[in-house]
């Protein structure tokens, strides 16, 4: 039968979409598998400084951050066998040499009823902090999330049963406020991690010959599938992880590790205990060696200067940072204050932590100290957050720090004791129409310039009057830097 030429049309039109649409299809595949191919050949450790720069941006204009440390320790809160137990209150189990069924006794009493994700993640905003840090598993081993790989977490083990991450997560989300979870390598509850010799729980383990055989198993195949549902369920901003220390720990393991959670998820920021390079409590890497970890990591410390490298100082409100019901040492707010405008005249950020309660309630000195710096930021934010260091120096004495607004000729001179009537600042150079003010005050103060005797302001007392009680005095003057002045 003679084919209807509309047939025939119709047909060759079919058949060519179909060698179209294969040859599409086929084309696609080829674009996938290249990109495929392409996602597998990235080497996250060969990144160009601009896109290291564009990825860093949002943390390094955030300045301020909460570490949240949270689990089982919070039951005994630095009690156990009614003694007081040393040190740092999420280090019971090693420091009380408790016996693993022991304290998963604490994990089936950790039930956070009082629990409020919202008011914390509105705590937060009221401390004008940007981001938060929250262990979703410390060196005890217990998850704080609804975990497929283990039900040693809040959600399967504890009778609490629901997901303390998601909720906060979520609530992060609603605020605006970037989120991280911290993340320890080290785990004292997993056979294949566990110290393999008396005591058992000795972290400080620097005997290499002593590492647990099975600890690459453990990487693979338990360390690696509990970050990869972190990453693809709760989508952190940040992997700050901790316990790199310990020598079953391997530099190969830090450099592929860095690799598998950029992999995961390309965007987001790692710190440097990914890897070995840290040195102690001062917390920046060995330059040495490249070792990965986009900051470094000083802990209860900030740097005596500035750093070429990014850091973020990490420090307790008290002297633990799991909450221990006896830790009454708190620092003032004024002590908070200072220190961030210090770390941020150094360049880095501040990660202040809070120690909850099994309860899930906030300490009321945190919340109190908390609200009092935000009230200082409400005032004074603009001297710190989008701001860089100054070229030349971060302070003048030991009571004035300096910053700049980014990409603008804006600097702020803070002085961390009251001005009184007045002040003399010798590295900035006004504008000569330069309009300079207090911030909380709008009064245009009186002042003068010479290469002799530098910029000085006069105080006066409406404006400090105006300014009212505060932790630090911050001075806004549009002008240039003076570079090389003794
Ligand atoms: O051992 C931990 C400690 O418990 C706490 O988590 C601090 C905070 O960064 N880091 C380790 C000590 O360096």
């Amino acid at each position: 039968m003679k084919k209807r030429p509309s047939v025939s049309i119709g047909l060759s039109l079919a058949l060519f979409f179909c060698i179209f649409l294969s040859s599409c299809k086929e084309k696609n595949a080829i674009q996938e598998n290249e990109k495929t191919e392409e996602v597998a050949l990235v080497n996250y450790l060969e990144e160009s400084k601009e896109d290291f720069d564009q990825r860093m941006s949002w943390w390094r204009d955030a300045k301020f951050g909460m570490f949240i440390h949270w689990g089982p320790y919070a039951v005994p809160a630095g009690i156990y066998k009614e003694k007081e137990v040393e040190g740092i209150g999420e280090w019971i189990m090693d420091k009380g040499q408790v016996p693993i069924k022991e304290y998963e006794k604490f994990a089936k009493e950790w039930i956070p009823e009082d629990f409020d994700a919202e008011s914390w993640a509105k705590l937060m905003k009221e401390a004008g902090m940007k981001y938060v840090v929250i262990t979703s598993k410390h060196h005890d081993g217990f998850g704080l999330w609804n975990s497929e790989v283990s039900n040693y977490n809040i959600a399967n083990f504890s009778p609490y049963g629901k997901d303390i991450l998601k909720q906060l997560s979520a609530a992060c989300k609603k605020e605006d406020i970037k989120f991280g979870l911290y993340h320890s390598i080290m785990d004292w509850h997993h056979p294949q991690a566990q110290a393999i010799h008396e005591p058992k729980y000795n972290v400080w383990r620097t005997d290499s010959t002593k590492v647990n055989p099975e600890f690459p198993k453990y990487v693979e195949n338990y360390l690696k599938p509990q970050l990869h549902e972190l990453i693809t369920s709760y989508d952190p901003d940040i992997i700050w992880f901790d316990g790199e220390w310990i020598p079953d720990y391997t530099h190969e393991m830090g450099l592929d590790m860095y690799q598998y959670i950029r992999s995961l998820k390309p965007s987001i920021l790692i710190n440097n205990r990914v890897d070995k390079g840290r040195r102690g409590m001062m917390g920046m890497n060995d330059d040495k060696f490249d070792y990965a970890g986009d900051f470094g990591t000083p802990e209860q410390e900030i740097l005596e200067g500035t750093a070429a490298t990014d850091w973020e100082s990490c420090m307790t409100m008290n002297d633990t940072w799991g909450f221990k019901k006896n830790d009454h040492n708190w620092k003032s707010t004024e002590v908070l204050v200072h220190n961030l405008i210090d770390v941020t005249a150094k360049g880095g950020n501040y990660l202040l932590n809070i120690g909850p309660t099994a309860k899930g309630i906030i300490p009321q000195p945190s919340v109190n100290r908390l609200k009092g710096v935000g009230k200082w930021l409400s005032v004074n934010g603009e001297a710190v957050f989008d701001t860089e260091k100054l070229a030349s120096t971060y302070k003048q004495g030991e009571s004035i720090r300096y910053t700049k607004k980014k990409s603008k000729s804006i600097y702020y001179a803070i002085s961390l004791e009251n001005p009184e009537s007045e002040i003399v600042f010798n590295y900035i150079e006004p504008n000569k129409d330069s309009k300079i003010h207090l911030l909380g005050s709008d009064e245009s103060l009186k002042w003068s310039y010479s290469d002799e005797t530098k910029l000085t302001i006069e105080v006066s007392k409406t404006a400090l009057d105006e300014v009212g009680k505060t932790e630090a005095w911050t001075f806004v003057i549009e002008g240039k830097e003076l570079t090389g002045v003794n």
